[in-house]
Protein backbone atom coordinates (compact mmCIF):
# COMPACT_ATOMS: atom_id res chain seq x y z
CA UNK A 1 0.00 0.00 0.00
CA UNK A 2 1.96 3.56 -1.46
CA UNK A 3 1.27 6.71 -0.19
CA UNK A 4 2.25 9.70 -2.45
CA UNK A 5 3.51 13.48 -1.16
CA UNK A 6 1.78 14.88 1.51
CA UNK A 7 -0.26 12.17 2.94
CA UNK A 8 2.48 12.57 5.66
CA UNK A 9 0.27 15.36 6.94
CA UNK A 10 -3.34 13.80 6.92
CA UNK A 11 -5.66 14.62 9.99
CA UNK A 12 -2.84 17.82 10.97
CA UNK A 13 -4.61 19.84 8.35
CA UNK A 14 -7.72 20.53 6.15
CA UNK A 15 -9.66 18.28 8.23
CA UNK A 16 -12.88 19.36 6.20
CA UNK A 17 -11.18 18.03 2.91
CA UNK A 18 -9.48 14.63 4.32
CA UNK A 19 -10.88 14.12 7.79
CA UNK A 20 -9.57 13.65 11.24
CA UNK A 21 -7.27 10.44 10.95
CA UNK A 22 -3.29 10.61 10.88
CA UNK A 23 -1.84 8.72 8.31
CA UNK A 24 -1.01 6.26 11.21
CA UNK A 25 -4.52 5.93 12.09
CA UNK A 26 -5.19 4.91 8.16
CA UNK A 27 -2.17 2.53 8.62
CA UNK A 28 -4.02 1.26 11.90
CA UNK A 29 -6.94 0.60 9.84
CA UNK A 30 -5.80 -1.61 6.93
CA UNK A 31 -3.24 -3.54 9.21
CA UNK A 32 -6.64 -4.37 11.07
CA UNK A 33 -8.43 -4.90 7.95
CA UNK A 34 -5.20 -6.69 6.31
CA UNK A 35 -5.32 -9.46 9.26
CA UNK A 36 -8.82 -9.96 8.85
CA UNK A 37 -8.69 -11.10 5.31
CA UNK A 38 -5.99 -12.60 5.38
CA UNK A 39 -3.23 -10.42 3.84
CA UNK A 40 0.43 -9.32 4.51
CA UNK A 41 0.70 -5.73 3.47
CA UNK A 42 3.44 -3.39 3.72
CA UNK A 43 2.02 0.27 4.13
CA UNK A 44 4.43 2.93 3.09
CA UNK A 45 4.57 7.16 2.52
CA UNK A 46 6.61 9.09 0.51
CA UNK A 47 7.12 12.78 -0.39
CA UNK A 48 9.64 11.84 -3.17
CA UNK A 49 8.80 10.93 -6.62
CA UNK A 50 11.54 8.60 -7.71
CA UNK A 51 11.01 6.79 -3.93
CA UNK A 52 7.72 5.81 -5.11
CA UNK A 53 8.85 4.47 -8.70
CA UNK A 54 11.58 2.70 -6.84
CA UNK A 55 8.71 0.97 -4.52
CA UNK A 56 6.87 0.08 -7.60
CA UNK A 57 8.96 -1.45 -9.71
CA UNK A 58 10.23 -3.73 -6.20
CA UNK A 59 6.88 -4.50 -6.39
CA UNK A 60 7.33 -6.69 -9.01
CA UNK A 61 9.31 -9.41 -6.92
CA UNK A 62 7.65 -9.27 -3.82
CA UNK A 63 3.61 -8.37 -3.94
CA UNK A 64 0.23 -9.54 -5.71
CA UNK A 65 -1.39 -6.12 -6.13
CA UNK A 66 -0.61 -3.28 -5.57
CA UNK A 67 -2.71 -0.14 -3.51
CA UNK A 68 -1.63 3.27 -4.26
CA UNK A 69 -2.75 7.05 -3.23
CA UNK A 70 -0.79 8.76 -5.18
CA UNK A 71 -2.15 12.12 -4.01
CA UNK A 72 -0.85 15.05 -5.75
CA UNK A 73 1.37 12.61 -7.98
CA UNK A 74 -2.04 11.58 -9.64
CA UNK A 75 -2.38 14.57 -11.75
CA UNK A 76 1.27 14.93 -13.03
CA UNK A 77 3.21 11.87 -13.31
CA UNK A 78 3.53 9.30 -16.18
CA UNK A 79 6.90 8.08 -14.74
CA UNK A 80 4.98 6.49 -12.10
CA UNK A 81 2.35 5.34 -14.65
CA UNK A 82 4.85 3.85 -16.65
CA UNK A 83 5.83 2.07 -13.84
CA UNK A 84 2.40 0.78 -12.98
CA UNK A 85 2.20 -0.31 -16.27
CA UNK A 86 5.54 -2.47 -16.12
CA UNK A 87 4.60 -4.22 -12.86
CA UNK A 88 1.92 -6.10 -14.66
CA UNK A 89 0.24 -6.41 -10.87
CA UNK A 90 -3.65 -5.62 -10.12
CA UNK A 91 -3.61 -1.68 -9.10
CA UNK A 92 -6.60 -0.48 -7.37
CA UNK A 93 -6.11 3.52 -6.66
CA UNK A 94 -7.64 4.99 -3.56
CA UNK A 95 -8.66 8.56 -2.81
CA UNK A 96 -9.72 10.30 -0.16
CA UNK A 97 -11.18 13.14 -1.39
CA UNK A 98 -13.75 12.96 -4.73
CA UNK A 99 -11.73 14.46 -7.06
CA UNK A 100 -13.84 14.84 -9.41
CA UNK A 101 -15.78 17.37 -6.87
CA UNK A 102 -12.92 19.59 -6.67
CA UNK A 103 -10.34 21.84 -8.91
CA UNK A 104 -10.55 20.64 -12.49
CA UNK A 105 -6.37 19.57 -12.54
CA UNK A 106 -7.62 16.74 -10.41
CA UNK A 107 -10.23 15.77 -12.23
CA UNK A 108 -7.34 13.51 -14.48
CA UNK A 109 -5.52 11.15 -13.20
CA UNK A 110 -2.72 9.71 -15.07
CA UNK A 111 -2.26 6.53 -12.73
CA UNK A 112 -6.31 5.40 -13.24
CA UNK A 113 -5.30 3.92 -16.92
CA UNK A 114 -2.98 1.06 -14.93
CA UNK A 115 -6.02 0.41 -12.52
CA UNK A 116 -8.03 -2.29 -12.42
CA UNK A 117 -10.36 0.35 -10.28
CA UNK A 118 -10.84 3.51 -8.32
CA UNK A 119 -12.10 4.60 -5.04
CA UNK A 120 -12.61 8.17 -4.33
CA UNK A 121 -14.71 10.31 -2.00
CA UNK A 122 -15.24 7.58 0.54
CA UNK A 123 -12.67 9.07 3.02
CA UNK A 124 -9.52 6.89 5.00
CA UNK A 125 -12.68 4.17 4.41
CA UNK A 126 -11.50 3.64 0.84
CA UNK A 127 -8.64 1.83 1.81
CA UNK A 128 -10.13 -0.95 3.68
CA UNK A 129 -12.64 -0.94 0.62
CA UNK A 130 -9.41 -1.43 -1.30
CA UNK A 131 -8.00 -4.21 0.29
CA UNK A 132 -11.47 -6.35 0.21
CA UNK A 133 -11.46 -5.81 -3.53
CA UNK A 134 -7.57 -6.84 -3.75
CA UNK A 135 -8.32 -10.03 -2.13
CA UNK A 136 -10.74 -10.85 -4.15
CA UNK A 137 -8.94 -10.07 -7.58
CA UNK A 138 -6.14 -12.05 -6.07
CA UNK A 139 -8.41 -14.99 -5.04
CA UNK A 140 -9.66 -14.64 -8.65
CA UNK A 141 -6.59 -14.98 -10.02
CA UNK A 142 -5.57 -18.14 -7.94
CA UNK A 143 -9.24 -19.59 -9.26
CA UNK A 144 -8.05 -19.73 -12.87
CA UNK A 145 -4.41 -20.54 -12.04
O1 LIG B 1 -7.97 12.75 -1.94
C1 LIG B 1 -6.85 12.24 -1.98
O2 LIG B 1 -6.55 11.22 -1.38
C2 LIG B 1 -5.75 12.93 -2.79
O3 LIG B 1 -4.95 11.92 -3.40
C3 LIG B 1 -4.93 13.71 -1.78
C4 LIG B 1 -3.83 14.57 -2.43
C5 LIG B 1 -4.39 15.42 -3.57
O4 LIG B 1 -3.33 16.07 -4.23
C6 LIG B 1 -5.17 14.59 -4.57
O5 LIG B 1 -5.71 15.45 -5.55
C7 LIG B 1 -6.30 13.84 -3.88
C8 LIG B 1 -3.21 15.49 -1.39
C9 LIG B 1 -2.59 14.78 -0.23
C10 LIG B 1 -2.19 15.80 0.77
O6 LIG B 1 -2.93 15.57 1.95
C11 LIG B 1 -2.93 16.53 2.90
C12 LIG B 1 -3.60 16.22 4.05
C13 LIG B 1 -3.65 17.11 5.07
C14 LIG B 1 -3.02 18.33 4.96
C15 LIG B 1 -2.33 18.65 3.81
C16 LIG B 1 -2.29 17.73 2.79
Amino acid sequence: MLNGPNLNMLGQRQPEIYGRATLDDVEQICIQAADKLDLAIDFRQTNIEGELISWVQECRKRARGIIINPAGYSHTSVALLDALLATDLPVIEVHISNIHRREPFRHTSYVSRAAVGVICGLGVAGYSLALQAMTDLILNEDDHQ
